[in-house]
């Protein structure tokens, strides 16, 4: 079968948050691009994922047209709450950091929206794309080759996003002489469950608990998400619904225990934990984006906004590329998006060393000690509680000038 050439100015690897959104702020700004995801749209839109966005994730998703249903379904949220061995403390957002907050809404929602955008734009999407392949991306002309229902394609582009997560293959475009890798991998995962029962308490818990660590988060006022941290070999059919919620409740203090609904699971996941960064972020005309480039545990809730910051990175250098000759920013992207991306790096790992129980039997007295003095200090501390509270709403985006 003849290969069918198509061209366009930036070809998107993957359809999961980071190529969606970067790709409908691109189509409104008029600069053409194809998305290449090699899943379902069924599938993508199936993950459970994350649950908190920030506000520059909120006013980017406005930006792209498609802040409507956050604005009538999303659940704005202006503080939460750290317990450590039931003594329970709230960091109040908008107080902290004058009128912030956070907004709960689900990333399979902003999937759903940023698909149905994708749709009604008319950008060329193909799902459940083969072989992708990127050539050339040092080269004057890069391109992406690819097979879709069995038809080969070439697609000439002149930039290419990898926004393909942290198992995509654009990461490895770059050589491993350039490439600098980061990694902390935590020795224990995160047990999730989905059930239709009203949250525990109207705003998120974290819970440190001598058991482990526990989080009570929301998908809306009758749909909860809970997490425990489980350890490394623990599997799914260790855990049927019932150990889940007694388990919980031996983790929540007395005073939400007693308030607990449970119910049966919509869905149960494990996720494990790991920090990891890659520098730099663009190689030649590969942009790297999202999870491509980085991932974090999920403690201080930054994955899918640190996603987004890069894609507002990327967006607004290209949109001033092309429609400003700003060709001067292209080299920029990387540095600008590390910026950010170590301060949530190291945000999010300071909240899992804080709220995670130690499993080195060796040195678990002494880190519970840190943690009870970090907790102490923190939450008795004006610029503590003002620290943790400007990062949970999200540090303000680096500006592309
Ligand atoms: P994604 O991984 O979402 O999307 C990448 C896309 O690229 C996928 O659709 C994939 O199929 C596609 N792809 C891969 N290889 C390809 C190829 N060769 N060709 C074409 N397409 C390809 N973040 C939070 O803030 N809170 C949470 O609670 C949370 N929980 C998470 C739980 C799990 C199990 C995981 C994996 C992540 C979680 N995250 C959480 C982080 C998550 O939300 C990510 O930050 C977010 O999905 C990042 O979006 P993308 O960068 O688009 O990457
Ligand atoms: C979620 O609702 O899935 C969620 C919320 C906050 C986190 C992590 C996950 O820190």
């Amino acid at each position: 079968m003849a290969c069918r050439e198509i061209t366009c100015k930036l070809a998107i690897i993957g359809a999961g948050p980071s190529g969606l959104l970067l790709g409908q702020l691109l189509q409104q700004a008029g600069i053409d691009n194809v998305i290449l995801e090699k899943k379902s749209a069924e599938y993508v839109q199936g993950r459970i994922r994350a649950g908190v966005l920030e506000q520059g994730t909120v006013d980017l998703l406005r930006e792209a047209g498609v802040g409507h249903r956050i604005d009538m379904e999303g659940i704005v949220h202006e503080g939460l709450e750290l317990v450590f061995d039931s003594s329970r403390d709230r960091i109040d957002l908008k107080r902290l950091t004058g009128d912030g907050s956070v907004m709960i809404y689900g990333q399979t929602e902003v999937t759903r929206d940023l698909m149905e955008a994708r749709r009604a734009s008319g950008g060329a999407s193909f799902y459940e794309a083969e072989h992708v392949q990127l050539h050339d991306v040092t080269g004057v002309q890069p391109y992406v080759t690819f097979t879709h229902e069995g038809q080969p394609f070439r697609l000439a582009c002149e930039y290419i996003a990898g926004c393909d997560g942290y198992h995509g293959m654009s990461r490895h475009c770059i050589p491993k002489e350039i490439l600098t890798e980061y990694e902390r991998v935590y020795p224990f995962n995160w047990l999730g469950l989905l059930s239709d029962t009203p949250p525990v308490h109207h705003e998120l818990v974290y819970v440190n608990h001598e058991r482990g660590f526990a989080l009570c988060s929301q998908r809306s006022a009758s749909r909860s998400r809970y997490y425990l941290q489980v350890p490394l070999t623990d599997r799914l059919d260790d855990w049927p619904d019932s150990r889940f919620w007694d388990e919980l409740k031996r983790r929540l203090p007395q005073s939400l225990a007693e308030r607990l609904i449970i119910g049966a699971s919509l869905e149960k996941s494990i996720t494990p934990l790991r920090s990891y960064v890659a520098e730099p972020m663009q190689y030649g005309k590969l942009f790297l984006v999202g999870d491509a480039a980085h991932i974090v545990p999920p403690t201080g809730a930054k994955g899918l906004n640190l996603a987004a910051s890069d894609v507002c990175t990327l967006y607004r250098i290209l949109k001033k590329a092309y429609h400003e000759n700003r060709v001067d920013l292209i080299g920029r992207y990387s540095d600008i998006a590390l910026r950010r991306v170590w301060k949530a790096t190291r945000f999010s790992w300071f909240m899992t060393s804080l709220l995670h129980t130690s499993v080195t039997p060796d040195h678990a007295a002494f880190e519970r000690k840190m943690q009870r003095a970090e907790f102490d200090y923190y939450m008795n501390s004006a610029a503590g509680l003002k620290s943790i509270a400007e990062n949970y709403i999200g540090l303000p985006y680096d500006l592309v000038e």
